[in-house]
């Protein structure tokens, strides 16, 4: 076999890569270690910047999202008792952001693929990224019991942060840059209409948590919990009483209902440099990871196939490495803003084990500060919604 493009991962890096490609007339094929079933039902991400839903109109595959996400504009932070509102698209020119599920994106992409004859190859085994120092980078794989051999131009690591094309960067090629947090975060998809009809991320001296939502129907939660923490101590009376402590305010009560889905996630900071290696080039959590406070992965591994979908394109329209070449330092500076502001929503809103009154007293200035000021409050919202790129 041969293409232009071998892509390993299909999640929303590698579909969106191949979708891209395709609109440019660049050959491309998808090898994916899950089957289409466990990729389309995983539970993740919410939150679509502003970028990347213009992206997804721009390209046609919006229809869905456009019926179906929930446009926000704005947050609500809640601390002290009492929650605060910031007005996200007053102070952003307009822009907003979208409750859409990572999974529904990733259907509506792989739809797409499949509609326009993509190639993906779902449940691959022992995916190896091969010669990629050369001229004649290859993948090899197991599918359906047989040994295969995929022949390309480029290969893209599109496999999350547990995946295997990482680590064919040399150590000597490549830095690991990382920070872990002495935290977990407890997430529930829950059968139950939202509480309320904005975000609320609440600051409170048990722990973080957060609401979110999916649907007008689908509740999704979070608590921060320790980074060992086990599930098996969390049945969902205690999940629920959690959430409705930490979430109290005023008159408003919390929305109990069936659990559908729970899982624990640590948290963690990590960039590779460079994000390439010869004709491998790494995009999405498989070249970085942030914390999800800022509610910023999946956006950024959207710039990140945006930029290399029209670096290639390029290569291939004008033969110039040029834009190939620029690839790393151009995804590594808006990664690198995500990154700050990823790590300062998370250091703001958590409790950390070893602070005293001292950093709480920050913290807690931090937040007022934010919510009483329209300089403060306006760089968390461009934040938030997502810079527009450059
Ligand atoms: P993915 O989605 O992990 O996809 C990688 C794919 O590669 C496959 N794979 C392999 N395939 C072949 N061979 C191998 N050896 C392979 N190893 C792995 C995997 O099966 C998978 O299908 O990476 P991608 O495409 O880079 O997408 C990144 C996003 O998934 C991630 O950044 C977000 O989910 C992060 N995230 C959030 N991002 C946001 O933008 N907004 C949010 O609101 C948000 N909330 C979240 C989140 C992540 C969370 N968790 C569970 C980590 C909330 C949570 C709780
Ligand atoms: C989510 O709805 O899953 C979500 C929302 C905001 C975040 C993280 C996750 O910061």
């Amino acid at each position: 076999m041969r293409t232009q493009v071998a892509i390993v991962g299909a999640g929303p890096a590698g579909l969106l890569l191949s979708h891209l490609l395709y609109l440019n007339g660049i050959d491309s094929v998808v090898v994916e270690r899950r089957s289409r079933d466990h990729v389309e039902k995983r539970v993740r991400a919410g939150v679509l910047e502003q970028g990347t839903v213009d992206l997804l109109r721009e390209i046609g595959l919006a229809d869905r999202l456009d019926r179906e996400g929930l446009v926000h504009r704005g947050i609500e932070l809640l601390f002290d008792g009492g929650t605060h509102r910031i007005p996200m698209s007053d102070l952003t020119g307009g822009r907003a952001i979208t409750i859409y599920g990572q999974q529904h994106v990733v259907r509506d992409l792989t739809e797409a693929r499949l509609a326009t004859g993509g190639q993906v190859f779902f449940e691959v085994d022992d995916v190896a990224v091969v010669d990629v120092g050369t001229a004649a980078p290859r993948l090899r794989f197991t599918v359906e019991g047989r040994q295969t051999e995929l022949a390309c131009d480029f290969v893209a690591g599109c496999d999350g942060s547990h995946g295997v094309s990482r680590s064919v960067l040399p150590a000597s090629s490549r830095q690991l840059l990382e920070r872990d947090y002495p935290f977990a975060w407890l997430g529930i998809l829950a059968e139950v209409a939202p509480s309320s009809d904005e975000l609320i991320y609440a600051y409170h001296e048990r722990g973080f948590a957060l609401h979110s939502l999916r649907s007008p129907t689908i509740s999704r939660l979070y608590l921060q919990v320790d980074p060992d923490e086990d599930l098996a101590n969390w049945p969902d009376h205690r999940i629920w009483d959690e959430l409705g402590t930490r979430l109290a305010h005023g008159g408003w009560s919390l929305n109990e209902g069936p659990v559908l889905e729970k899982g624990i996630t640590p948290m963690r900071s990590f960039v590779c440099e460079p994000m390439r290696f010869g004709r491998l080039f790494l995009a999405g959590d498989a070249a970085h990871i942030v914390p999800p406070t800022g509610a910023k992965g999946l956006n950024l591994a959207v710039h990140d196939v945006h930029v290399l979908a029209d670096a290639l394109t390029d290569h291939y329209r004008t033969g110039s490495e040029a834009s190939l070449d620029a690839y790393s330092a151009t995804c590594l500076r808006r990664v690198w803003r995500v990154q700050q502001f990823s790590w300062w929503m998370t250091s703001m809103l958590h409790r950390f084990p070893e602070h005293d009154a001292f950093e709480q007293n920050l913290q807690l200035s931090q937040l007022e500060y934010l919510v009483g000021s329209p300089a403060a409050a306006t760089s968390l919202a461009e934040n938030y919604v997502g810079l527009p790129w450059t």
